[in-house]
């Protein structure tokens, strides 16, 4: 029996950057029943890809219920991208887990330290990142991949264009607060990408505990 595949496309708006199209690319391809996706900051608009594997379904439970959680979730993560540039927009900090806090600096040596950090999974971070250099840096949290995706984004768009929720840019002297919850554990990283640095080895191991 053929999957049904029904190719879904729906306008996401407030997209600025390269970051923000990867993001919603990155996130409805992790949605469940979604085979391929793909964003543009231009026209054609998002889309979506869905291949469910046919289950018996009720009557009155149409296909569109994943289109419409797509855009549901699309428009929640560019809300999330526009407004991490605003200072203190923690989430409801009253009923969320205390905070880890971890305080870090940005180096001219092109270091992050401490270089190694522990956090918990599922508990809201803040980084509080101070840059003790005289040069820009940038505290962008991620895996490899995402990080080797961020330097590439970092190369081809000439830089930073605006924080966003796993990554800022701090400026010399500046300090920053960073909060980013870390939904599996395992290993992740923080680095700079500011043009050569990240290479030069300016990151830091995230252990995320079970
Ligand atoms: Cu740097």
């Amino acid at each position: 029996m053929t999957q049904p595949v029904e190719i879904v496309s729906f306008p996401v708006a407030g997209m600025t950057c390269a970051s923000c199209v990867n993001r919603i690319t990155r996130f409805l391809a992790k949605v469940e029943g979604v085979e391929e996706a793909h964003t543009s900051s231009r026209c054609p608009p998002a889309r979506a890809r869905s291949g469910r594997r046919v289950q018996p379904r009720p009557e009155g439970f149409p296909m569109h219920r994943s289109a419409l959680a797509l855009i549901a979730a699309a428009a929640l993560l560019v809300a999330a991208c526009s407004s991490a540039a605003t200072p203190g927009s923690s989430v409801a900090a009253s009923s969320a887990p205390s905070a880890t806090r971890i305080e870090v600096t940005l180096t001219d040596g092109l270091r992050v330290e401490p270089a190694a950090m522990s956090v918990p999974t599922g508990v809201p971070v803040t980084f509080v990142v101070t840059n003790v250099g005289s040069t820009d840096h940038e505290f962008y949290l991620g895996d490899t991949d995402a990080q080797a995706e961020h330097e590439q984004e970092m190369a081809t768009a000439g830089g930073m264009k605006h924080d966003e929720p796993e990554g800022i840019g701090v400026k010399p002297g500046e300090t920053k607060e960073l909060t980013y919850t870390f939904d599996t554990a395992g290993k992740a990283l923080a680095g700079c990408h500011v043009a050569g640095h990240y290479g030069a080895g300016m990151k830091a191991d995230i252990t995320v505990e079970e």
